[in-house]
């Protein structure tokens, strides 16, 4: 079993699955205004301590993806984030990307940057405590979106930095997530999810990118948040299934979800309903960023006398997951 493949496996198996908690400063920001809590780097820094010290995480969670700001900040005690994690059994991921930005000559849709310098970023967090890493695509469904020129834009940039993770020891979460937004039908999400899912396979292994050392992290097939169609859970996690059983090779270790602004509840159901499904070639499980720690953060809402609390929030969402599992 080579490195990579042993950090992917342990990233997905067992009971556990991967906390996203990289929100970029802006996002962090934001969602701290929006409970009532000034967006300062020391407050980001709080919220994000709240969360990594929540009781028993490692049960449930086997690793934490952070944003480049929080990788370099210490808890209370002196540690460095990273070195936290580590000692509680829990691995350290880095998003590594700069964000969507919009798509030369196509505005309504993005491409996602961060390649210049990354070798040598990837060689600092490794020197740092890292052992995957995390890029998100952004993929819109529109009139004609997503246009080809988009697809075919992420997924290179995806395998690039998959490649550039491999070579320099960090396991790739790949992320090319289908938008939520807009108002088309589940067979339109699975039409897309399954376009994209297909060119990403085929850009990785252009870029010769080791499947066994990789975690796919994809949106579940699911109805646009506008739709007057909503599905089942059962039609939810049928679709998921076979378009994952369609598009991706048995040789990725796992598939983990993110939650792309469903309900904790509803991604915790979807997540349950597949895997009573047939026996699959790859492990199925979450790396929820709001689905996991929103109901924490109205909880906190940055009153540390409801520091317990919050924690016992996520400490729910994440025993739920896993028992979905
Ligand atoms: C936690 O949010 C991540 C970073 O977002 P920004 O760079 O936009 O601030 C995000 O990539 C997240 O990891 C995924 O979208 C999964 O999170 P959800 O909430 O969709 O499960």
């Amino acid at each position: 079993m080579s490195a990579l493949n042993k950090i992917a496996r342990t990233m997905v198996s067992g009971r556990r699955g991967i906390l996203a908690a990289d929100e970029s400063i802006g996002t962090m920001s934001s969602r701290l205004e929006k409970v009532g809590v000034e967006p300062t780097e020391e407050n980001r820094r709080v919220y994000r301590e709240l969360i990594v010290t929540t009781p028993q995480l490692s049960e449930s969670i086997s690793g934490v993806i952070l944003a480049d700001e929080t990788f370099r900040q210490k808890l209370s005690d002196g540690r460095t984030f990273p070195r936290f994690l580590d000692d509680i059994g829990v691995l350290a991921g880095i998003k590594v990307d700069t964000g969507a930005k919009p798509l030369a000559g196509a505005p309504d849709e993005k491409i996602t940057e961060g390649l210049d310098g990354l070798r040598e970023r990837v060689a600092e967090y490794v020197r740092l405590g890292g052992t995957f890493a995390k890029w998100r695509a952004v993929i819109t469904i529109g009139d004609g979106m997503p246009s080809d020129r988009a697809v075919r834009a992420n997924v290179h940039a995806l395998a690039r930095y998959a490649g550039l993770c491999q070579e320099g020891g960090l396991v790739p979460i790949v992320e090319p997530e289908v938008l939520m937004d807009g108002d088309h039908s589940l067979a339109k999400c699975r039409q897309v999810t399954t376009a994209v899912l297909e060119v990403l396979f085929e850009e990785l292994d252009l870029m010769q990118v080791q499947l066994d050392g990789i975690v796919l992290k994809p949106n579940m097939v699911v109805a646009g948040t506008g739709s007057p169609e909503q599905p089942s859970v059962a039609d939810v996690a049928k679709a998921t299934v076979e378009t994952l059983r369609e598009t991706v090779p048995a040789s990725v270790p796992g598939i983990a979800f993110l939650s792309g602004g469903q309900s904790p509840e509803l991604a915790t159901k979807h997540l349950g309903a597949m895997q009573g499904l047939d026996p699959l070639p790859w492990e199925l499980t979450y790396s929820f960023g709001r689905a996991l720690v929103g109901p924490a953060l109205e909880t906190w809402r940055g009153d540390n006398d409801n520091w317990a609390a919050a924690q016992k929030a996520l400490s729910e969402r994440a025993v739920a997951n896993a028992a979905a599992r």
